[in-house]
C-alpha cells in the first residue's frame, strides 16, 4: 500500500468501524507516521501522541462516538483522535492562529467532549457527562482517558471517590507509561508500577483464556479457578477497593487485545477501570529514547532528530530562574524548591541535578504544592514555588488560606504570565494580577527585563516577613545582561524611565518595552512601575499632578489589574485625571504566535499609539 493510503480514506469513525483487524494494524502504522510527519512540521505535543495511537483506533472503532463520548485528561494527546475525526486536512494548521487547537475544544468538533488543557479533570467530567445521561434516559457510554502523570493531581481522585460511590456507568483508562512530562514521581507512581510488575500474571491469563474459549464448558470453571486464584496472588488495587471493576494492566500497543477488552467492558455497568500500559514515544526510536525531550517539540526534521540550534540567543525567563536558584543556592542553605510537575518547562534542571536534597517535584499538585510550602515557612525554611501563572489558579485558596493568612514567608516565581502563544486559552496567564493583588501579606513584582527579574527573585527571597510574588513572561527577554551580584531592588518603588510631556505611561512588567517604544514616537513619559503591591503612591502622586492624561499597561486583563490599582490609587489620592487602561480585553486569547496576538488585543507600539489616539490625546 503506498504512503498513507488506508488514513487517508478515513475520515470518520464510522468509516474506521468497517475495517478489518488487519487493516487496523495498517491505519496505526499511517497515523504514526502521518502525526510524526505533521507535528515535525507545525511543533507541539510529540511523544504522547505516538503513544496513543492503538488506543485512539480502538476506541473509535468499540465506542460509537460522537454519541458515546471520549474525555481526554489534558488533551496533550489528542491529535490521533483529532486525525480520525474529520481533521486530518486541517492538522497542518495546527496550534497556529486560526487554525486547529493544540488540545480538544468542544466548538472545534462534536467529537471533542470538553475543552481541556490542564490535567487531572477527565473523571470529574466524564462522571458529570454519565450522570446526566442517566438522568436523561440515555444509554451513550462515556470514556475518561487519564495519564498516570495526571494521576497524582487530588482533583483525579477526588472524581474516583465520587465515581465508586454514584455506581454510574463510566470506564475510566488509566494510559500509564511511568512518565508526566519528567518521570512521574510519588507514592501513587510507584504503586502503579508495583501493579505492573505482576504483569506476568495477566499474560499467563491472557493466554489461557484463548486456549480455554476452544474447550466449551472449560471456560466458567476456570473462571472461578481465576478468581480464586486472583484472590490468592493478587491482592485487590486500590481502585477496586474504591469501587471500580479493574481490568488489567493490559498491553495499549496491541490493537486485538485492546478492541476485545474493550467491547467487554463497554457492555459492563457501573465504574469500570481499564489500566492500559504504553510507551511515550512508540514507533519513533528518538522520542522512545527521550521522552522528556519529545514530549512537547518545536520544528525538526525527523530523519535528524531535534538539534539544538547552537544559538545563543536572550536568556528565557525561566533560565534567568534557573540560575537564581543555582546562584542562591551558593550562599544560602535554608530554603527549598518545589514544582508541581514542571522541571524542564521550569527552567530547573541544573538546579534539581546539583541540588537534589532541595529540589522538589510533588507531582500535578498544585494544591498541595502551596500548602506543601506554607507548612515548610512555618518550620522557618523559605519555600520557593516555581508555577506557572494558569496553574496557580488551581491553587488559589492554598495561597490565600494556607500561605498568606498563616502571615509565612513563600516566594512564588510565577512563569507564563501573559499571553502564551500556541497553547491557546487553557494556558494564558491573563488573571494573576486580578486575583493576587486582593491578598493581603502579599508583595506583588513584574519585572520588565531579565536583570530585574533576578535581583526581584532575590528581593523576594530576601524579605522574611511577608510572601513575595514576582512574575514573568514566557520565553525571552530583551537581551538585558544579569548583574554579577544580587542587589535588592527597593520595595514599593517605581522608576521614571523617560520624561516626556503631557502624556505619562505606566507600564508594569513584560509591557515596558512596547510601552517605551510608543513614548519615543508620541514624547510621553514613561515609568516603569515594578510593583503592584505596594504600589508606588508617591511616583503616581507625581505623575498624577505634572501629566494631563495617564495610561496604564500590562499584560494581564484590564478587569482588576494593575491599571485597575493605580486608578484606585489616584482616586485615593484625589488626582483626578483622564486615564487609558491597556491589558487583555475581557475574552480568552485564542493560540497562536505570541507577537501576532499581543498586537491583535492592542498591546504593541502601534496599539498604543492607536488607544491613546482614539482617545484624541494627541
Ligand atoms: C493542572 C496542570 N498542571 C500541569 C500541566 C502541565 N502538563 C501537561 S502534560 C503533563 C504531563 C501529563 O502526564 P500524563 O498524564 O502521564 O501524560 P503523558 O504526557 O505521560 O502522556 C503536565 C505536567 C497541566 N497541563 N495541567
Amino acid at each position: 500500500m503506498t504512503h498513507q493510503q488506508l488514513l487517508h480514506k478515513i475520515n470518520y469513525p464510522h468509516e474506521l468501524r468497517k475495517l478489518s483487524r488487519q487493516e487496523l494494524y495498517t491505519l496505526a502504522q499511517e497515523l504514526r507516521s502521518f502525526i510524526l510527519s505533521n507535528v515535525s512540521k507545525t511543533g507541539g505535543h510529540l511523544a504522547s501522541n505516538l503513544g496513543c495511537v492503538e488506543l485512539t483506533i480502538a476506541l473509535h472503532y468499540v465506542y460509537n462516538t460522537p454519541d458515546d463520548a471520549l474525555v481526554w485528561d489534558v488533551g496533550h494527546q489528542s491529535y490521533p483522535h483529532k486525525i480520525l475525526t474529520g481533521r486530518r486536512e486541517k492538522m497542518d494548521s495546527l496550534r497556529q492562529m486560526g487554525g486547529l487547537s493544540g488540545f480538544p475544544k468542544r466548538g472545534e468538533s462534536e467529537y471533542d467532549t470538553f475543552d481541556v488543557g490542564h490535567s487531572s479533570t477527565s473523571i470529574s467530567a466524564a462522571l458529570g457527562m454519565a450522570v446526566a445521561n442517566q438522568l436523561r434516559g440515555r444509554d451513550n457510554k462515556v470514556v475518561a482517558i487519564i495519564g498516570d502523570g495526571s494521576m497524582t493531581a487530588g482533583l483525579a481522585f477526588e472524581g474516583l471517590n465520587n465515581a465508586g460511590w454514584l455506581e454510574s456507568n463510566m470506564l475510566v483508562i488509566l494510559n500509564d507509561n511511568e512518565m508526566s512530562i519528567s518521570e512521574s514521581v510519588g507514592a501513587i507512581s510507584s504503586y502503579l508500577s508495583q501493579i505492573l510488575a505482576s504483569r506476568f500474571y495477566n499474560k499467563v491469563k491472557g493466554t489461557a483464556n484463548k486456549a480455554l474459549s476452544v474447550m466449551p464448558g472449560m471456560q466458567k470453571l476456570a473462571h472461578k479457578v481465576e478468581e480464586h486464584m486472583k484472590g490468592m496472588v493478587m491482592p485487590s488495587t486500590m481502585f477496586e477497593e474504591l469501587g471500580f471493576n479493574y481490568i488489567g494492566p493490559i498491553d495499549g500497543h496491541d490493537l486485538e487485545q485492546l478492541i476485545d477488552t474493550l467491547s467487554e467492558l463497554k457492555n459492563l455497568s457501573g465504574p469500570q477501570f481499564l489500566h492500559v500500559v504504553t510507551k511515550k514515544g512508540q514507533g519513533y526510536k528518538l522520542a522512545e529514547n527521550d521522552p522528556i525531550g519529545y514530549h512537547g517539540v518545536n520544528k525538526f526534521n525527523p530523519n535528524e532528530g531535534m538539534i539544538s540550534s547552537g544559538k545563543s540567543s536572550a536568556l528565557s525567563y525561566m533560565h534567568v530562574f534557573g540560575k537564581f536558584l543555582c546562584d542562591i543556592a551558593k550562599i544560602d542553605d535554608e530554603f527549598i524548591a518545589i514544582t508541581p510537575a514542571m522541571r524542564e518547562g521550569s527552567g530547573m534542571v541544573e538546579f534539581a541535578k546539583l541540588y537534589p536534597e532541595k529540589f522538589f517535584d510533588v507531582g500535578i499538585a498544585e494544591q498541595h504544592a502551596i500548602t506543601f510550602a506554607g507548612g515548610a515557612a512555618t518550620k522557618g525554611i523559605k519555600p520557593i514555588v516555581a508555577i506557572y501563572s494558569t496553574f496557580l489558579q488551581r491553587g488559589y485558596d492554598q495561597l490565600i488560606h494556607d500561605v498568606a493568612l498563616q502571615e509565612v514567608s513563600v516566594l512564588f516565581a510565577i512563569d507564563r504570565a501573559g499571553v502564551v502563544g500556541a497553547d491557546g486559552p487553557t494556558h494564558i496567564g491573563a488573571f494573576d494580577l486580578s486575583f493576587l493583588r486582593c491578598i493581603p501579606n502579599l508583595i506583588i513584582m513584574t519585572p520588565s527585563d531579565e536583570n530585574e527579574c533576578y535581583q526581584m527573585l532575590y528581593t523576594g527571597f530576601r524579605i522574611n516577613n511577608q510572601s513575595c510574588a514576582v512574575r514573568y513572561p514566557r520565553g525571552a527577554g530583551i537581551g538585558q545582561e544579569l548583574d554579577a551580584e544580587f542587589k535588592m531592588i527597593p520595595v514599593g518603588k517605581g522608576r521614571v524611565v523617560r520624561e516626556g510631556s503631557k502624556i505619562a505611561i505606566m507600564a508594569f512588567g513584560s509591557m515596558l518595552q512596547a510601552a517605551r517604544e510608543a513614548a519615543e514616537e508620541i514624547d510621553a513619559t514613561i515609568c516603569d512601575m515594578r510593583f503592584v503591591k505596594p504600589l508606588d503612591r508617591d511616583l503616581l502622586l507625581q505623575i498624577g499632578k505634572t501629566h494631563e492624561f495617564i495610561v496604564t499597561i500590562e499584560e494581564n486583563v484590564i478587569a482588576g489589574g494593575a491599571g485597575s490599582a493605580c486608578a484606585e490609587a489616584l482616586q485615593d489620592l484625589n488626582i483626578q485625571r483622564p486615564i487609558l487602561h491597556l491589558g487583555i480585553p475581557d475574552q480568552f486569547v485564542e493560540h497562536g504566535d505570541p507577537k501576532q496576538l499581543l498586537s491583535l488585543i492592542g498591546l504593541d507600539k502601534d496599539g498604543i499609539i492607536r488607544s491613546i489616539r482614539h482617545k484624541n490625546w494627541i
